[in-house]
C-alpha cells in the first residue's frame, strides 16, 4: 500500500471548519465531497459576504448617488480590482464580470468572432475541450463558413502538440485552448501553444475555468489573448465570471448585449457606447456574487497556490496509486502534469451506478460524460466517474471513498 501523504503544515482540520456544507451527513454518512471540479464548497466568509450584501448594501451599481449605490459600486469595483492582480492584468478596464466561463467565450466568439472571422478562416480548438469551449466556436463557424480544425490528443490524454504547427495557418484567426481539461486533468502547455499560434498571426482564447481554482495564473507572462473563467470552481459564488482580454482587442470588438449601463448616449435613432469594462456590461450583474466573489480570492491567498497545489497533488497521487491497484478499474488521464482530477472508469459497470453506490455512502462523485462528449467518444466509454479534488479533501476521505470503490467492484466481481 503506498505511504499516505502526511499533512505537516497545513491544517485541514482547520480549513474545513470555514466550510458549512462539509459539516453534514448525507444518507447517515459524513459527507465525503469529491465533485470539487464541478464546483466547490464556498467557505463561511463567502456566505457571510453575500448575506451582508443583501442585509445593509442592496443597491444597483454605477447609478445611485445614494450611500446603498456607492457602497455597492465601491465594492463591486474593488472586487475588479482584486482579479486584476490575481492574474496580473495590466488594467481594470480588461476585467469584463460576466455570469461564467460558458458566458465569456462565448462573447468573444459572438463579438470578436463576429467580425474578425470570415468564411474560409479557421479556428483551432483541441480534442480535449468542455462542450463550452466546442459550442460557440462551431456556431460561429457554421454562421461565417469558416473550418474547425482539432488538436489530436494521445493515449495518456496529452495533446499532441506536434500538430499545431500543421494545423496553424495563416487563415487561422483563433486558437481556443482549455488550459486545464476537466475529464483528464491534463495541464496543456499553454505558454507554447500561445507562442506558436502567436506567430502564425491567430490569437488565443483560454478556457481557465479549471485552472484557476488550482494553478496560479500571469495573463502577461502567458501573453494570452483573452481568459475564460468562473467563481463557483474557486470557492467563489455560482452565476458570476470574468472575461479577460487585452485592452487594445477589447477596444475593437463590437458591443455584445444592448441594454443599460453599456450605453454612453442613447437617442431613438443611435446609440453610443460606455467605455470598457462596461461597454461589455449590459444590465444589472450579480452584484451580491461579484462582491462576495473578493473572499473566495482572499481565502486562496491565504491558503497560497503553493500549498494549494501540493496538497491536491499529494491526494491525487494517493488515489491514483491506490485505484490503480484495483482489477475492473481503468484510470482515465495519466499526464504527467495533472490538477487533482481523478476519472475513472470500472469495466463492466455502468457510471451512473458507480456514481450512487458511492453517493449512497456519503460520497459525491461526478459520473457521465463530463460535457466533454467528443472526448468520451474518442475513448470509447460510456462515461466516466470522476473524483476531484480541493484544498479541504483529507487522505481519510481518499481511504474510504477508495474502500467504497474496492467494495462496488467485488461486489461486481
Ligand atoms: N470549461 C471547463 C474546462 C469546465 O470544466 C467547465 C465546467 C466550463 C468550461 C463551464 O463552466 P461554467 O462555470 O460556465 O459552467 N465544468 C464542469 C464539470 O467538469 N462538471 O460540471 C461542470
Amino acid at each position: 500500500m503506498p505511504a499516505a501523504p502526511a499533512h505537516s503544515t497545513l491544517d485541514i482540520q482547520k480549513i474545513r471548519t470555514q466550510f458549512p456544507a462539509l459539516q453534514q451527513t448525507v444518507h447517515g454518512k459524513p459527507l465525503i465531497y469529491l465533485d470539487n471540479a464541478a464546483t466547490t464548497q464556498k467557505p463561511q466568509a463567502v456566505l457571510d459576504a453575500l448575506t451582508h450584501y443583501y442585509q445593509y448594501d442592496n443597491a444597483n451599481v454605477h447609478r445611485g448617488v445614494h450611500t446603498l449605490a456607492e457602497r455597492a459600486t465601491f465594492a463591486l469595483e474593488a472586487t475588479r480590482r482584486s482579479v486584476q492582480q490575481f492574474i496580473r492584468a495590466t488594467d481594470t478596464a480588461e476585467i469584463i464580470f460576466t455570469s461564467g466561463t460558458t458566458a465569456s467565450i462565448n462573447l468573444v466568439a459572438a463579438t470578436y468572432g463576429q467580425t474578425q472571422v470570415q468564411a474560409g478562416d479557421e479556428i483551432i480548438i483541441s480534442h480535449m475541450e468542455h462542450h463550452a469551449n466546442i459550442v460557440p466556436w462551431q456556431m460561429l463557424c457554421q454562421a461565417k463558413r469558416a473550418v474547425l480544425k482539432v488538436i489530436p490528443i494521445n493515449k495518456k490524454g496529452r495533446l499532441m502538440l506536434s500538430t499545431l504547427a500543421n494545423l496553424l495557418t495563416s487563415k487561422t484567426k483563433i486558437v481556443a485552448i482549455g488550459y486545464v481539461s476537466n475529464v483528464l486533468g491534463t495541464i496543456n502547455p499553454l505558454k507554447e501553444i500561445i507562442q506558436q499560434a502567436h506567430t502564425q498571426g491567430a490569437i488565443v482564447v483560454v478556457d481557465g475555468a479549471q485552472a484557476v481554482p488550482h494553478l496560479p495564473i500571469d495573463v502577461q507572462e502567458l501573453d494570452c489573448d483573452f481568459l475564460a473563467f468562473s467563481a463557483h470552481k474557486a470557492y467563489g459564488p455560482t452565476g458570476v465570471g470574468v472575461l479577460y482580454g487585452k485592452k487594445a482587442l477589447l477596444e475593437d470588438m463590437p458591443p455584445y448585449q444592448g441594454g443599460g449601463e453599456m450605453t454612453q448616449q442613447v437617442t431613438l435613432s443611435h446609440t453610443t457606447y460606455n467605455d470598457l469594462p462596461y461597454r461589455f456590461e449590459a444590465g444589472t450583474p450579480n452584484i451580491a456574487g461579484i462582491i462576495a466573489w473578493q473572499e473566495a480570492l482572499n481565502f486562496i491567498k491565504q491558503v497560497g497556490y503553493k500549498t494549494l497545489m501540493a496538497h491536491e497533488n499529494k491526494l491525487l497521487n494517493y488515489a491514483a496509486d491506490l485505484l490503480s491497484s484495483l482489477k475492473k478499474i481503468r484510470i482515465i488521464g495519466t499526464a504527467p502534469n495533472k490538477i487533482g482530477v481523478l476519472s475513472f472508469v470500472v469495466e463492466g459497470m455502468h457510471h451512473l451506478d458507480v456514481g450512487m453506490l458511492l453517493d449512497a455512502n456519503g460520497i459525491a462523485v461526478r459520473t457521465g460524460h463530463g460535457c466533454a462528449q467528443p472526448l468520451i467518444d474518442l475513448l470509447k466509454i460510456e462515461g466516466i466517474v470522476r473524483a476531484s479534488f480541493a484544498i479541504y479533501n483529507t487522505k481519510e476521505e481518499v481511504e474510504q471513498f477508495v474502500t467504497e470503490v474496492t467494495r462496488i467492484v467485488q461486489k461486481k466481481a
